[in-house]
């Protein structure tokens, strides 16, 4: 069920350095054409660095490690019609034979099968905003109960053994209960030059983080001690987003709510609804926020391959 590029396989039979790739990114996270051209980008990235580049999708009822130029521009132009797979969905997606991305959650399982221990993508998933009023009790409405919406990308970041690079979660969740959820399950959350928690599109959601490290060698370091004691978990590198392209929560705030609304509005829910807010923030910023998306990706990836080359 599992094809691993040619790369891919020579990269693993002579231990060289390899990042993953995620697929999500490409189908719903970002617009075509700057979809397939980021991710045409992230692989010369980390080629420039002598390291080798797993984009991972599953396509012709296969698990793809290492996908060729003409399959990353068939998940690119197929865009949201792809199936977008959490880990419960890739048995059937490999079944019906689908055209279909991996989020976070479906990349790191993948990821896990050929042995790669390092990932980098945009911003997690992670546990949503209450859409819609929230509830009303006699005195008052409240809107900041827990929401039931948690991504599946938490539970696996808690039963795998990754490192992975991140810009935080995305802004459009409740970070706080990201935070709490990820303690919860006992997955490390590592501010990478940064005492506080990223917000994505921000480089600080002004949640203070518990660890900071400052170096790729000193993160390669605190793996290999947690694979000794066997942890099992992952770790969350959060690598906030370049200056240049950060958009500041007082800006980005007001319109996140504008997209939750309308999202509470069409009854969009499930999986549909991540996709749905960072293409309404698209809109609504007149896409500076994918201008950040690809900036700060890009420095996901840049941090991820020095971390593989220091492991
Ligand atoms: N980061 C981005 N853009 C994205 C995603 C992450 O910059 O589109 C995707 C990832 O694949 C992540 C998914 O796993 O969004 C989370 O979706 P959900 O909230 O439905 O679990
Ligand atoms: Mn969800």
């Amino acid at each position: 069920m599992i094809k691993i590029s040619q790369n891919v396989a020579h990269a693993i039979k002579t231990k060289q350095p390899i990042v993953a790739l995620e697929s999500t990114i490409i189908t719903h996270g970002l617009p075509f054409p700057q979809n397939y051209d980021i991710a045409i980008e992230l692989e010369k990235i980390a080629e420039s660095k002598n390291v080798v580049p797993a984009t991972i999708a599953i396509l012709d009822g296969k698990i793809k490690i290492g996908l060729s130029k003409e399959e990353i521009n068939l998940l690119a132009k197929t865009g949201a019609k792809a199936q977008k797979l959490g880990v419960r969905d890739i048995p059937l997606a490999i079944m019906k034979n689908d055209i279909a991305s991996t989020t976070v959650a479906a990349t790191i399982f993948c990821a896990e099968q050929a042995d790669i221990l390092v990932f980098a993508t945009g911003g997690i998933g992670g546990v949503h905003k209450v859409i819609g009023p929230g509830i009303q009790t006699p005195d008052k409405q409240i809107t900041s109960f827990l929401s039931a919406d948690v991504s599946n990308d938490l539970e696996k970041l808690a039963s795998s053994n990754m490192i992975v690079v991140s810009a935080g979660a995305k802004a459009i969740l409740d970070l706080n209960a990201t935070l709490e959820y990820l303690e919860t399950k006992g997955v490390s959350v590592i501010g990478y030059q940064t005492n506080d928690f990223p917000a994505f599109y921000s480089r600080s959601s002004g949640i203070a983080l518990s660890a900071r490290l400052d170096t790729p060698e000193e993160i390669a370091t605190l793996y290999k001690l947690q694979q000794k004691l066997q942890l099992n978990k992952s770790i969350l590198i959060a690598n906030p987003i370049p200056h240049k392209y950060e958009i500041s929560h007082e800006e980005i705030g007001p319109f996140i709510q504008t997209a939750i609304d309308c999202a509470y509005k069409q009854n969009i829910r499930g999986k549909n609804l991540t996709p749905y807010l960072l293409n309404k923030l698209a809109l609504i910023t007149k896409e500076k926020s994918v201008a950040s998306n690809l900036s700060l990706i890009k420095n996901n990836v840049t941090l991820a391959c020095d971390i593989a080359l220091a492991l």
